[in-house]
């Protein structure tokens, strides 16, 4: 299932929300900001305990990372790092699809059954909100897809109603602005 909710992801009460993170993964501007403010210093300290896969890089471009929720009404906090924009001609694209790809498997590795997306690379990383919300419907809705031939299959297998490995997965478009919430809006229509 997909939602569109249009406001802060601080506040919603949901397994996982999505953090626009750095590749350092301790805390910036934006959402990102606003996560770790709302998460409580809990948040920078498990960030901390994140390994780095090279120097500075605790989250590679494109991969997710998760933690705790600490004090935010949210589980869990999957951090993942978008692509900074140029041009559209540098890997951007498949770069933001990875983001969302990883960060779904994440949070159903996890056991979430509802995680929240803010839009990934819109704000300080340029990335043109229209191109970008394009990218996440199409990789949320592949996904969707596929777990659900997946569950169809282990229905199928086990004679079981419903594959206990594949929860039903709720998936929210977190916008903060007006703008960005029609922009979904047409897509999802
Ligand atoms: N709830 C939901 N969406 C929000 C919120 C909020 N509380 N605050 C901002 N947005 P950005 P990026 C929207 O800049 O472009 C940070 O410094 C915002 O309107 O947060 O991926 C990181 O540390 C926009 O649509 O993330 C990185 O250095 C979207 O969230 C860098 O910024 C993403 O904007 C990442 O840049």
């Amino acid at each position: 299932m997909i939602k569109i909710v249009q406001g802060d992801i601080t506040t919603l009460a949901v397994d996982a929300i999505v953090n626009a993170a750095n590749q350092v993964m301790l805390g910036g501007g934006g959402v990102d900001g606003a996560i770790h403010r709302a998460a409580g210093p809990e948040l920078y300290e498990a960030c901390l305990k994140v390994p780095e896969v090279r120097p500075g890089v605790r989250c590679p471009t494109g991969e997710a990372r998760i933690t705790p929720g600490f004090r935010l009404p949210a589980k869990f906090v999957i951090h993942t790092v978008g692509p900074v924009y140029r041009d559209g001609q540098h890997g951007e694209p498949e770069k933001l699809a990875a983001c969302y790809r990883n960060s779904l498997a994440l949070a159903t590795e996890n056991g979430c059954t509802s995680i929240a997306f803010p839009c990934i690379s819109t704000g300080i990383y340029g990335y043109p909100k229209e191109a970008a919300a394009q990218i996440a419907v199409r990789e949320v809705e592949n996904f969707l897809t596929q777990r659900f031939r997946e569950a169809e299959v282990a229905e199928v297998e086990s004679g079981r109603a419903r594959s206990p490995s594949a929860p039903p997965l709720e998936v929210i478009f977190c916008c903060f602005s007006s703008h960005g919430a029609t922009i979904y809006e047409k897509l999802l229509s």
